[in-house]
């Protein structure tokens, strides 16, 4: 009988501009997150979209850790800590339970949203199959939302599979003999879950640099209905190692580069946003080295790695079939059909 209220999203209307978003503040004083955190901004910004009537999950990591230290934390909605690789699992069993009590009639429908967050450690590795299971399920309304800072940070900044090449991490340090230990490409971890979820509606890239876009991004994945994943580039100066003042500038130059591409994708059609829009449209890409080398753990880099590292963005660019996006490139006709004999 409840079943529409159950499964009923909020109303939330994209902010038309900065100055009609909202002043209420869900995500606030009594975190320790380092100086320049922008992870910390990407909570604040996310709950602040979501609104009062919202639950976040997280799974272990820098924010968990450092959002709830013994007796104090900044969250103002109702938390809850979840394993390292659990954010999908996580999410799928509060929607599913929250739209069980609501059909039973043993707490009030209402939509209520669920936002399950996950560290790329947590979430492009550890987790990855929850999220993937999560995503399937589409009766449940939840956000999946990765904040990358590139490296498992809370346990010092062990690689990830989402740390780009080369960087100087932990378990990645270089040396006089062999200067470059990183060598994998970083997953393409949004397009990976949009193009092999049929029922997830709805996939986004953000970026904290970008607040008003990242807010409106949240807001669609939590009103279209189903589960949505959303994944934001977070500049970490602890792990990045740089000035905490650069954050926000570090943000807006890894979409100037096009190293990070801002763009949503919704029932299977890909759309840009911002900066990363002209880019599409022909504006220049900036060096990848001006974003680089701002930060202390590519401060070993030669000119033969930027140049590498400049060749893999441009082949983002320009062979994708999808630029920025989608990496797969057909053959010609002749060549890709299959010899059945
Ligand atoms: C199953 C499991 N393995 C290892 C750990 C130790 N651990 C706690 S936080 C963390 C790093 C998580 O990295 P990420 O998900 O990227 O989040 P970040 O710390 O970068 O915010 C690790 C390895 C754990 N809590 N659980
Ligand atoms: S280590 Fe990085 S992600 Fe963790 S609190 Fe510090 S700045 Fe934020
Ligand atoms: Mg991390």
């Amino acid at each position: 009988m409840a079943e529409t209220f159950a499964n009923a999203t909020q109303v939330l209307e994209p902010f038309r501009g900065i100055k009609k978003v909202t002043i209420e503040e869900y995500f606030t004083s009594g975190h320790r997150t380092c100086q320049g955190c922008e992870s910390a901004l990407i909570m604040k910004l996310m709950v602040k979209a979501a609104g009062p009537r919202t639950i976040v999950l997280g799974s272990t990591g820098c924010m968990y850790v450092a959002n709830t230290t013994y007796y104090t934390t900044p969250w103002v909605v109702p938390w809850m800590h979840t394993q390292l690789g659990s954010s999908g699992s996580a999410a799928l069993g509060t929607a599913a339970g929250l739209k069980a009590l609501m059909r039973k009639g043993k707490m009030k429908a209402e939509p209520i949203n669920v936002i399950a967050f996950c560290g790329d450690g947590g979430g492009a590795d550890m987790g990855l199959n929850g999220i993937s299971a999560t995503l399937t399920h589409k009766d449940y309304n939840c956000l999946i939302l990765l904040y990358d800072n590139e490296s498992y940070a809370n346990t010092d900044i062990q690689l990830s599979g989402m740390t780009p090449y080369g960087a100087n991490t932990t378990f990645s340090p270089p040396g006089s003999v062999k200067r470059i230990i990183h060598t994998r490409w970083k997953k393409n971890m949004a397009p990976m879950m949009a193009v092999g979820h049929p029922e997830c509606r709805y996939v986004a890239t953000v970026c904290g640099s970008f607040a008003v876009e990242m807010m409106n991004k949240v807001r669609r994945a939590l009103t279209i209905g189903g589960p949505t994943f959303i994944h934001s580039l977070d500049p970490c100066p602890k792990g990045w190692d740089y000035d905490p003042m650069l954050s926000h500038e570090l943000g807006e130059l890894a979409i100037e580069t096009g190293i990070f591409p801002l763009y949503e994708v919704e029932d299977g059609i890909v759309k840009y946003y911002g900066k990363t829009k002209s880019l599409v449209e022909g504006r220049a890409r900036k060096p990848v080295r001006e974003y680089l080398l701002k930060q202390g753990r590519f401060a070993h880099f030669t000119e033969e790695d930027l140049a590498y590292f400049q060749a893999k963005i441009d082949e983002m660019w320009q062979k994708w079939e999808i630029p920025g996006v989608i990496p797969f490139r057909q053959l010609e006709r002749s060549k890709a059909a299959v010899d059945v004999k």
